[in-house]
């Protein structure tokens, strides 16, 4: 379908904040609302006294409410709960023909991805990688660096967000902070 309504954007992302110049609507995800997402809950409880802002996501004005692609961009903090990096909740979409694109601004982490059928894949972010999502993968990513991971994302508008499978049974893979850089582990609770 022809969007007929949208009119050219120009838009200015700060690639070392994230913020973008048009952003109409920001996305604020701190710990309390995702406390059950980390495996240690005595960390958890100690730093919901600060209750710290784990991610942000920047959403420009949409062109068309109609049509067309979403894009955003998505600020990851740095830190850890336990000796987990902190990261996003993660979702698969609803639509499973719906695709989307991943391009790291700043910041390095990493992409963990897996299928309702159990594959799963892990990749590197970091300034200048682009990842490709396929409809069907759920993805969350992760900030295993010491600066803010930030990323740019295109996705369908009709792609809708299945949060629920990911809430109810986790990812399969975790990440670890490791002596040596980030641990990706098999999640002992997966279900
Ligand atoms: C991204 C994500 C964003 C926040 O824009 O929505 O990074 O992650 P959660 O949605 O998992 O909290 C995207 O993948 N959109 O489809
Ligand atoms: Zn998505």
């Amino acid at each position: 379908m022809i969007d007929k309504f949208a009119l050219p954007q120009l838009a200015q992302i700060n690639l070392a904040t994230g913020v973008i110049s048009v952003a109409e609507q920001v996305i604020i995800r701190k710990l309390s609302d995702m406390p059950a997402y980390y495996q240690d809950q005595s960390a958890v409880r100690e730093l919901l006294k600060t209750d710290p802002i784990i991610y942000s996501v920047y959403m420009p004005k949409q062109p068309s409410e109609v049509t067309g692609m979403y894009t955003a961009t998505s600020v990851i903090e740095p830190g850890q709960i336990g000796n987990e990096f902190y990261m996003t909740k993660g979702h698969f979409h609803l639509d499973e023909s719906a695709p989307e694109v991943y391009l790291t601004l700043s910041g390095e982490g990493l992409l963990v991805m897996q299928t309702h059928s159990g594959q799963s894949q892990v990749q590197d972010m970091k300034p200048g990688t682009v990842s490709y999502i396929p409809g069907d993968w759920a993805h969350r990513t992760v900030n295993a660096g010491k600066t803010p991971l930030v990323f740019f994302a295109i996705w369908p508008v009709d792609a809708g967000h299945d949060y629920d499978s990911i809430d109810d049974m986790g990812f399969n893979r975790l990440v670890l902070v490791g002596d040596d850089g980030p641990h990706i582990v098999v999640n002992p609770h997966f279900e």
